[in-house]
């Protein structure tokens, strides 16, 4: 019988004959070999060395100028049905998408080196964890994979053993905006991304692999791959509560993951625990509770806001042993963004050109870090934990200036799931495309599930069966503003606050006034002490707009119906039922 490394020779061969590289490098992800990878990027300008006493072993990496974020119009799911794909996702059949594909990487690798990337996702001793490889021609996609996930020799081995694998191939091509895809081909757990060397276009084990594949693989094997954060919440008792919390990109996944609670709290001896920032695969236990792993090995966050006051444990996390793209740099050649706010002045913005402010910013607004998630302080050890971390709340949030309140909870799990299906959210610079514009990012998966959203939201009611122990679902909104245009909620540290309340709720030790919405914070529930919050800041923070409400429900069953009769009844029933009672 052909043992799965042969599978994977072949493959490795099938590709080489396609795009005829120079050479091929199976990557075993020790230091010698990225010793080796960095020296040659250095030589060849991929890699800026930075300032080598404030930053060692740290580089800046300037993408081209077009290739800067995610590409949603050219990502592509590539079922036999559309449907499967659904209204969700640009869709291609798998024999055009294989087609189109193939044609691009025709030879594309002559005179390159194909490195191949064998990769866990998640710990590699984990039954929750998943395999892949990726074949890609990019020395600086290799490096970023191996802080990205456990890379090398150990997940080869894991692949021989365990015979599957995801097949992920990619090429930075020309890098021409016009010759660029991702397609993914979730019947053959298939990656194909041409002409992008951007994280998320790139990296395929993030984005591509850990939620669009995975997603398809979960639910068919009966668990969850989400778009959130997981991170643990230590009360001064010293009891650990985990909560998963989905976000859309750029909307301060990785701040809350690594927040540093108020003073008086810190005193009382609240702590967070870091699990993950941004992804989180999810499965029953035996007890009826979600656990949870973060498939990934380290953080590609944004830069731009990330200071000692947002988030220092983020920073200390880069001051060594990190990859910076995009960003500007001083004229000591340390790594600056907008917002770092360290007293100190970019002279070279983000494209190497002297800075000037009148004509672009220092640093790329999705300007990111790539980091090992050991070197940040908070970081749990029960990150490593085989078997995952309990979930005692799941949150969904978004960034809305108006209507929705500081926090809710919700009824039950099919309301929780209908919470996370009317998700909105105004668009960043994470991805291609307008900023700011308010779009349904159900779940904060609207780019990343790789099939049919009425289908996915089948799959979370699923989860609600006898002897099922589920969490508690929590909505909030840090980003509400006054007439005045600036945001009302202190945010950062402050957001403890709400995830106390939360976890008093989980407890039964909080109250709440429900609404039709869900359950708001009984006034003096939630702790606002020593914060200056104005009358319109607490009306708005905790109040119902009762008109407000209706316009949205009414929004909110205008999308579901796009979905048409694949989407689960119970929750239009549910959406009918609250716009009545609004
Ligand atoms: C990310 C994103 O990079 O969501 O995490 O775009
Ligand atoms: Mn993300």
């Amino acid at each position: 019988m052909a043992s799965s490394l042969d599978a994977l020779n072949q493959w490795v061969m099938e590709v080489a004959r396609l795009t005829c590289p120079e050479q091929i490098q199976w990557c075993d992800g020790s230091d010698t070999e990225n010793d080796a990878l960095i020296a040659q990027m250095q030589a060849d300008g991929t890699l800026l060395p930075l300032n080598p006493e404030t930053h060692p072993r740290s580089w800046l990496h300037r993408s081209h100028p077009d290739d800067v974020a995610r590409v949603e119009h050219l990502t592509f799911v590539c079922t036999p049905e559309r449907d499967d794909a659904g209204p969700n996702n640009n869709w291609m059949s798998p024999a055009d998408g294989h087609a189109q594909m193939d044609a691009l990487f025709d030879g594309c690798m002559a005179g390159r080196t194909m490195y191949v990337v064998p990769y866990c996702m998640g710990p590699i001793d984990s039954p929750l964890s998943r395999c892949g490889v990726e074949i890609t021609d990019s020395p600086y996609v290799v490096a970023n994979m191996r802080i990205m996930t456990r890379m090398g020799a150990a997940a080869l081995a894991r692949i021989e053993r365990e015979g599957s694998f995801v097949k992920g191939l990619h090429s930075i091509g020309e890098l021409d905006p016009n010759r660029r895809y991702i397609m993914h081909f979730p019947e053959d757990l298939a990656i194909k991304s041409y002409g992008s060397g951007y994280g998320g276009n790139a990296l395929l084990g993030k984005k591509c692999h850990a939620l669009r594949i995975a997603s398809h693989q979960a639910r068919s094997e009966g668990w969850m791959a989400e778009h959130m954060l997981i991170l643990g919440l230590e009360n001064p008792q010293g009891q650990i509560h985990y909560i998963a919390a989905a976000f859309p990109s750029a909307c301060g996944k990785t701040n809350l993951a690594m927040l540093i609670p108020p003073e008086g709290y810190r005193r009382d001896g609240w702590k967070i625990w870091t699990i993950g920032d941004d992804i989180c695969w999810m499965r029953p236990g035996a007890d009826g509770r979600l656990y949870a792993i973060n498939p990934e090995a380290g953080f590609f966050g944004v830069a731009p806001g990330t200071s000692e006051k947002s988030n220092p444990n983020a920073l200390a996390s880069i001051q060594h042993d990190t990859i910076f793209t995009n960003v500007g740099v001083t004229a000591d050649n340390q790594p600056w963004w907008e917002g770092i706010d360290n007293g100190q002045v970019p002279v070279t913005d983000w494209r190497g050109e002297p800075f000037d402010a009148a004509k672009r910013p220092a640093a790329h607004p999705n300007s990111r870090f790539t980091v090992s998630a050991r070197q940040c302080p908070s970081w749990s050890p029960m990150a490593e934990d085989p078997h995952g971390v309990p979930i005692s709340a799941i949150v969904f949030g978004g960034r809305r200036a108006s209507l929705v309140p500081l926090v809710f909870e919700a009824r039950d799990w099919t309301h929780g799931v209908l919470v996370g299906a009317a998700m909105g959210s105004e668009t960043t610079a994470a991805a291609t495309g307008t900023v700011g514009v308010m779009r349904r990012d159900p779940m904060a998966m609207k780019p990343f599930c790789g099939y049919n959203f009425a289908d996915y939201f089948g799959h979370w009611l699923s989860f609600d069966q006898p002897g099922a122990n589920l969490p508690k679902v929590f909505h909030v909104n840090w980003f509400r503003k006054g007439d005045d245009g600036k945001f009302l909620w202190p945010g950062f540290g402050d957001n403890l606050r709400v995830l106390e309340w939360m976890i008093k709720r989980v407890e039964g030790k909080a109250g709440a006034q429900d609404t039709p919405i869900g359950a708001l914070p009984l006034q003096g529930e939630l702790n606002l002490d020593g914060l200056d919050l104005s009358a319109e800041a607490r009306e708005k923070l905790f109040g119902l707009d009762q008109a407000g409400w209706q316009a949205e429900f009414a929004s909110i069953g205008q999308y579901l119906q796009e979905y048409g009769t694949r989407m689960p009844e119970a929750l239009t029933a549910l959406q009918v039922s609250i716009c009545k009672a609004l």
